[in-house]
């Protein structure tokens, strides 16, 4: 089975098949690791990615990996967290669609590693336990469904994140 692994790192410097981009839902750039991936992948990026018009929370989309090391860029869209009890299990649920989508998507396309952010937890202000939780079950549950995914690398911007990732690996 595939492994998975996590680093304190730049998603933009990471040499895998594809990266993961913590998009928003009209995919037009923005701020935080969307920014950062805008910036080393060249205008090219944001050319294609307004040629494919947006994407649903919870959906994933890919693209060519411009000036990046990686290939192919996934760009999902996670869920705002409002911290209102009554809609916790819906954004828990578009949270796990992100990981899950952005695997399929990737998998399809012959990507066998892949490296992820955080999806939701910066701008988008989702609890690092409670996300770190849903990532970590969604992709262990990719890598048991297809055992030739070589390897889910999960990309941690600060030691609470990193910590909270390694906790829920445990
Ligand atoms: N490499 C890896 N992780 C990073 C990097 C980087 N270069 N930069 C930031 N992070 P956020 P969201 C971490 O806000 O919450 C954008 O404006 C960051 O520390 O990037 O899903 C989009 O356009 C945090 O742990 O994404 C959307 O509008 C994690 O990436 C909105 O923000 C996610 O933080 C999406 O918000």
């Amino acid at each position: 089975m595939g492994k998975i692994s996590l680093i304190k790192e730049d998603i933009t410097k990471v040499h895998a098949d594809a990266i993961v981009n913590a998009a928003n839902s009209a995919l037009i750039g923005g701020g935080g690791v969307d920014g950062a991936i805008h910036r080393a992948a060249g205008p090219g990026l944001l050319r294609e990615c307004k040629r494919i018009g947006g994407c649903p929370t919870g959906e994933a989309r890919i693209t060519g990996g411009y000036n990046l090391p990686a290939k192919f860029v996934i760009h999902t869209v996670g869920p705002v967290c409002s911290r209102r009890a009554g809609e916790a299990d819906k954004e828990d649920a578009l949270l796990a669609g992100c990981y899950r989508n952005s695997l399929a998507l990737a998998y399809e396309n012959g990507v066998r590693t892949i490296a992820f952010p955080s999806i939701s937890t910066g701008a988008y202000r989702f609890p690092v336990e409670r996300a770190s939780r849903i990532a970590v079950m969604e992709i262990k549950e990719f890598l048991a469904s297809r055992p030739d995914m070589q390897e889910v690398i999960i990309v941690c911007y600060g030691d609470e994140v990193f910590s909270a990732y390694k906790e829920a690996l445990k």
